[in-house]
């Protein structure tokens, strides 16, 4: 039954079908599923079919299009969900967003939810953010960690500028930066310099909380 909702999502997602997905993923509540397990085994598995599919050559843009339109409509029923902020209670402030030459917002919006789920206070920038808006926005708001997300390889050397911005202007020290997104790693965070990196949503809230730890011993 669960596995069976579940792929029905996920076709949904696959066939760009937002009233399938709309559907089954409000079935899937009222079946008593949880929001993380439709986010995962549904509407994520949903485009991780299309990725494999658009390596293999066999889909085109629209196609990747209409599906993230249809894992979105998905999404935003999820949301609420996956949020239980308490808000007297705060983890900390993270201004988050993707960098410049880059439009997928997707998994950033995961992110962003599932932190403001863990407690945070999220200020979301959106999509193409240019450095210093990462770093003005942080400045203002009185950040404590700046996220940068990057699904291309050919924008990941925006998170390197974010950084080389915080060291011109002598503001390295106050805030902790997580990168992450597909094409980063580990690797890539200790050679920018990054104090976080995490491969998913869950790593990042994890992630979060240790570089909200090492702020406040520091
Ligand atoms: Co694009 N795209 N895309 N795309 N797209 C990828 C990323 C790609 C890998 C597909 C491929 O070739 N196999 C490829 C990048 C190759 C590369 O550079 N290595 C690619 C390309 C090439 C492009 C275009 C250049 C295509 C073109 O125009 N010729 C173009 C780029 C436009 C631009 O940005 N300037 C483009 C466009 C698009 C769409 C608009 C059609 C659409 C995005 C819609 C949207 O976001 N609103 C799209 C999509 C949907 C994808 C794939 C299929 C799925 C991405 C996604 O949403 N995944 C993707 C293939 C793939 O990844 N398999 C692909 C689901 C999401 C939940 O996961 O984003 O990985 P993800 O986020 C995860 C983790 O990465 C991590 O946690 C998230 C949640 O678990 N994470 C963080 C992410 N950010 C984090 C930040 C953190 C910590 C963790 O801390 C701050």
């Amino acid at each position: 039954m669960t596995e069976n909702i579940l792929t029905l999502i996920k076709d949904g997602v696959v066939n760009g079908d937002p009233e399938q997905v709309r559907k089954y993923v409000t079935e899937a509540f009222e079946s008593g599923m949880g929001p993380q397990d439709i986010l995962e085994g549904g509407l994520t598995a949903g485009l991780e079919v299309m990725g494999e599919r658009w390596n293999r050559l066999e889909v085109f843009l629209p196609e990747v299009m209409k599906s993230a339109k249809a894992m979105k409509v998905g999404f935003e029923i999820v949301k609420p969900q996956l949020g239980s902020k308490d808000s007297d209670f705060r983890m900390g402030t993270v201004v988050i967003g993707t960098v410049k030459g880059d439009v997928h917002d997707i998994g950033k919006t995961v992110v962003a939810t599932m932190l403001i789920g863990a407690g945070f206070e999220v200020f979301d920038l959106g999509v193409d953010q240019a450095p210093s808006m990462f770093v003005d926005t942080a400045i203002e708001k009185d950040a404590d960690i700046i996220g940068l997300s990057s699904l291309l390889t050919t924008s990941m050397a925006i998170q390197r500028d974010v950084i080389d911005l915080l060291d011109t202007l002598e503001l390295r020290d106050r805030f902790q930066v997580m990168v992450g997104g597909a094409p980063t790693n580990q690797e890539w965070a200790d050679t920018i310099g990054a104090q976080g990196w995490a491969a998913d949503a869950h790593a990042a809230v994890a992630k979060a909380k240790e570089l909200m730890e090492t702020k406040k011993s520091s």
